[in-house]
């Protein structure tokens, strides 16, 4: 046996032997009476029986009211509304209770790991061992990575993550945003002197419309502030889940942006600080506000691209529900079965209550619907991480095989990122990475060699060419057509699937 090695019944033998404040028990020795020896031994091992059982009772009942401080704690919320009761809007009020009867709140394993830490206070390591054996069933696994403090988000980013990563403000631990005092009121003083006289406009996800493809509309500046300034109680919760943050305060956490690939990226093209020679111009981190009216609901979806997303809530509250055990199968299953549709998924729906300070980061292409009990305002964006970096390639084949599981398109910027996240990314990534990534990059297929292209048919040239912008007269040639196409720009996703084949190129086996 190793010393890493634990024999559970040789613990058990050792502190069967020893009283519980783990001194020996001593008997006195007098030769001449033995009877008075046997019998006080006898007492005494009652006694210590009984000690024992008091003793290990008490135990148990210390453990539960640990088990019951550690636990996260979350609020309560009201998911019985009234509705005006057209049929999308009751259609998603009976996805929400679903969603309501089969979720559970997450549970982690820092739960696990700060029930040792109290556990110490007053017991032996042994007895924590004896106790812990017994309850390891029991203990709650990692549903979400509960983050204690910015060192502890900067350590969880660095590595690849396939859970949501929480942080909860409290009165001992701050918030992990740079700042959190913005409120509603504050959004809406500023959407009114910076746009309102431009009149634009701005897009809302309203779920009175029954099909789900057309809940998106455009609206103004002016629908919003009369809704939020209204008095009224609202029957349809609507959800401004796109306004662009143009008030110059950045509110993102600075691990993530420290840890932003692009970021990183940049920093070593530009060794001397301060000079901006560097071809590399990363597009800094946009971010967005989300401003949703009390009972929102947003079905069931991954964010675009391949990212990760954060989101901070700056005032009110979330439920974020998603299911315990996402993959790739995960997600072509939320592609089939639609956004409203909760069976299927292996180990069922979990949810946290997000509240003002909160932090949530959502690994890449990660399932998840929400509701708003309470008005809410929230800031977030997304962003691409090395550890991640082969699933969010993943991501971006399943989002452009089913385009309907994103609430958003994929736009040209999401190819432009990650081709150029490859083509730098090679020269910093260990060999593991570079694996991860090049079994997902197989995914892709390559793109034509300018000589394949006269392979090509005249249709697929249109194509190529419609694709890129290129204007052609009706009644070009193949040949113009070949001209063209070899010749013309490349599409951001055609020099994105060109960095992919770099990428895998580099890779030379037995190297
Ligand atoms: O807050 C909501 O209702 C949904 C937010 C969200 O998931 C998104 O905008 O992608
Ligand atoms: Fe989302």
């Amino acid at each position: 046996m190793t010393n890493n090695d634990i024999d559970p019944s040789h613990l058990q033998a050792t502190i069967d032997d020893d009283d519980e404040d783990g001194a020996r028990t001593r008997v006195p020795d007098k030769a001449s009476d033995k009877r008075k020896r046997r019998d006080t031994e006898d007492g005494s091992r009652q006694k210590h029986k009984k000690e024992r059982g008091t003793i290990s009772r008490q135990r148990a009942k210390d453990f539960d009211i640990i088990i019951g401080q550690a636990l996260i704690e979350w609020g309560r919320y009201n998911t019985n509304f009234q509705t005006s009761g057209t049929e999308g809007e009751s259609e998603l009020n009976d996805f929400l209770q679903e969603l309501e009867r089969i979720s559970e709140f997450a549970e982690t394993g820092a739960t696990a790991a700060r029930l040792l830490s109290s556990l110490r206070k007053n017991y032996s390591p042994i007895d924590i061992l004896m106790t812990i054996q017994s309850k390891l069933p029991d203990l709650p696994k990692d549903d979400v990575i509960l983050l204690t403090d910015a060192k502890c988000l900067e350590n969880v980013l660095s590595r690849p993550f396939r859970v949501p990563l929480l942080h909860r403000t409290t009165t001992d631990r701050f918030c992990l945003g740079s700042r959190m005092d913005f409120s509603i009121h504050d959004l809406l003083v500023h959407l009114e002197k910076a746009y309102l006289n431009a009149k634009s406009s701005v897009s809302v996800y309203d779920y009175s419309i029954q099909d789900p493809s057309k809940r998106t509309r455009e609206t103004t500046v002016n629908e919003l502030l009369s809704y939020f300034r209204s008095d009224n109680s609202h029957n349809v919760g609507l959800n401004f889940l796109d306004i662009e943050n143009r008030t110059g305060i950045r509110f993102c956490p600075s691990q993530i942006i420290l840890q932003d690939i692009t970021t990183i990226l940049e920093a070593r093209n530009q060794p001397d600080i301060g000079k901006t020679r560097s071809e590399w111009k990363a597009e800094p981190l946009k971010e967005f506000f989300l401003l949703s009216g009390e009972n929102a609901i947003s079905p069931i979806h991954v964010d675009k691209g391949g990212a990760n997303t954060w989101i901070l809530i700056l005032e009110g509250r979330k439920i974020w529900y998603f299911p315990r055990h996402v993959t790739a199968q995960t997600v072509r299953w939320l592609a089939y079965a639609g956004s409203q549709y909760l069976e299927g998924y292996e180990d069922g729906w979990v949810k946290v209550e997000l509240r003002p300070g909160d932090l949530l980061i959502m690994p890449p292409t990660f399932p998840h619907a929400v509701f708003t009990p309470e008005s809410c305002l929230a800031v977030g964006s997304q962003f691409y991480t090395a550890g991640n970096l082969s699933h969010s390639i993943e991501g971006l084949k399943l989002q452009e095989d089913y385009p309907d599981i994103s609430n958003e398109g994929l736009d040209d910027s999401v190819y432009r990122t990650l081709g150029k996240v490859l083509r730098e990314y090679g020269t910093i990534a260990t060999s593991v990475n570079k694996a991860h990534i090049i079994s997902n990059c197989s995914l892709f297929p390559d793109p034509p060699a300018p000589t394949e292209l006269n392979k090509f048919s005249k249709t697929s040239l249109i194509d190529i060419l419609k694709s890129r912008g290129v204007t052609f007269s009706s009644g070009a040639t193949k040949n113009e057509l070949l001209q063209l196409s070899s010749q013309g720009e490349r599409t951001p996703r055609e020099t994105f699937l060109e960095a992919i084949q770099s990428f895998r190129e580099q890779f030379k086996f037995g190297e």
